[in-house]
């Protein structure tokens, strides 16, 4: 793993737009969730932290909307279509920003479009001296999956997901949190298949053969859903840093994800032998 400079590891939150957003109603915050979650967040007072959350029905309509992953086709309006995608995640960002900072909680809001850019949809240049810095600090960066330049495609979604794999691995992380809409990762769709089994725990082999079956959970998600989560939180994994994957919908949930205590969702480990996470 890379050397962070940090005194502690830390751990690298994700908060799903499907948690904190109403994902079938376009532009729409779910607020009970937000302040529910921020209140979790502070309750659990973990010494170095950093949130990411996603797009939801802010960033995801605007993107899909202005074709805005596909690249820059040189037209005006779909221009003003990637500065309004930023413009709705900056929107939705502020509504989690307030609700952290009412729980007095030191978030920073730090935009990724300002200090990425990618090359053909992957991470190619990061600026982390900020995020350490505030880290060293005892604040909490909060960034978020945003419309962002890049070096091959003009501009492009960078997914909530890929930073958060970037980030965990630039720093070292304890481990990842992933709050989403369901229990976990199943056998099959949850959604289309009443109840198939939760996958309490996985390894990253036995996550590259679940892979196949592991269904989208939106069509409305440019980044694709929940098979392309997995895929992007691949490299945090197969570094060796713990993913615990829980329904964020649920009351505590994150809590007790956070603090490493027993909770239901999926754990994923790079091999069988790594160490527990409660
Ligand atoms: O919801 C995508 O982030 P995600 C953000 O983490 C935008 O995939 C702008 C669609």
């Amino acid at each position: 793993m890379k050397a962070s400079g940090l005194s502690i590891k830390p751990t690298v939150l994700k908060l799903g737009g499907s948690v904190i957003t109403h994902k079938d109603k376009p532009l729409t915050a779910n607020l009970t969730a937000i302040r529910r979650l921020a209140e979790e967040i502070a309750e659990a007072k973990i010494p170095q932290l950093i949130v990411v959350h996603g797009g939801g029905s802010f960033g995801h309509t605007m993107a899909k909307e202005y074709a805005i992953k596909e690249g820059f086709r040189g037209e005006a309006s779909q221009l003003l279509g990637f500065t309004k995608t930023h413009q709705a995640m900056i929107t939705l960002n502020n509504l989690v920003l307030e609700a952290l900072i009412q729980h007095n909680i030191s978030a920073m809001a730090i935009a990724p479009s300002s200090f990425i850019v990618s090359k053909s949809g992957r991470i190619a240049t990061m600026r982390y001296e900020p995020l350490k810095r505030l880290l060293d600090m005892g604040a909490v960066p909060l960034l978020y999956g945003d419309a962002i330049l890049d070096f091959d495609k003009g501009f492009t979604i960078l997914s909530g997901d890929q930073l958060v794999a970037s980030l965990a691995v630039h720093f070292g992380a304890k481990r990842i949190v992933v709050g989403i809409d369901e229990d976990g990762l199943f056998t099959a769709d949850p959604k289309e298949h009443g109840r198939p089994d939760l996958i309490r725990k996985c390894t990253l082999r036995r996550l590259r053969k679940l892979r196949r079956q592991i269904k989208g959970t939106n069509a409305c998600d440019v980044t694709g859903g929940m098979q392309g989560k997995i895929a992007e939180l691949m490299p945090a994994i197969e570094e060796g840093i713990p993913t615990l994957i829980v329904n964020g919908t649920i009351s505590r949930r994150i809590y007790k994800a956070l603090k490493g205590e027993k909770v239901t969702g999926t754990l994923i480990q790079k091999n069988e032998g790594a160490k527990r996470h409660h």
